[in-house]
């Protein structure tokens, strides 16, 4: 199971720190931490080719993505069981949930850039701090957003997944 909910979205949420030198992570697993940027910048870098669309078909991308797989964190915060969920919320109250099988890169719907489908080459999920080598501006939801890597050009993932603003992160028990 994964999709997305939305509770309390206030679109009058801000930041007050858009360069995020006060952003925090709050990583809820087996046990709960906070993490800062330069503390996710410790931990093994990923970089990938990402491009995302929206509901509506439109295109951001395609970009260079640098950031943590989420299964680092996760194993960071005490690991997860194959039936557990990972959440990821944003201030403005949305939420995504990926599952396990996510988390290793499969059961995404991947098109090519004419937006037809085509089968999902290797992906991985990373909590991304920089976007084409520079720091994730505000309005592309930095300072940490969610993205979908792959090794490949070209491969277009639903933006629906690709959270903005990622302030936790809650491994959820099934
Ligand atoms: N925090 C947050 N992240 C979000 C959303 C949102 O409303 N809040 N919308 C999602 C959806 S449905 C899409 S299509 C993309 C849109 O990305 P963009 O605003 O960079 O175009 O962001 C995703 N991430
Ligand atoms: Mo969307």
């Amino acid at each position: 199971l994964s999709g997305c909910t939305s509770d309390s979205r206030d679109p009058a949420v801000q930041v007050s720190d858009p360069a995020g030198k006060d952003w925090r992570l709050t990583l809820n697993g087996t046990s709960e931490k906070v993490l800062s940027l330069e503390d996710l910048r410790r931990f093994p870098v990923v970089t990938g080719h990402c491009y995302a669309v929206s509901t509506t078909g439109i295109r951001f991308g395609p970009y260079t993505c640098t950031g943590v797989d989420l299964n680092d964190l996760v194993a960071d915060a005490g690991g997860m069981n194959p039936k557990d969920q990972v959440w990821i919320s944003a201030p403005d109250g949305y939420l995504w949930v990926f599952d396990a099988d996510q988390l290793a890169g499969n059961g995404f719907v991947t098109f090519n850039a004419n937006l037809r489908e085509i089968p999902s080459p290797r992906l991985r999920v990373i909590l991304m701090y920089e976007q084409d080598a520079k720091p994730v501006s505000y309005d592309d939801g930095g300072p940490a957003r969610i993205a979908i890597v792959s090794d490949e050009p070209g491969v277009i993932t639903e933006g629906s997944a690709w959270v903005k603003w990622v302030n936790r992160i809650d491994i959820h028990r099934k």
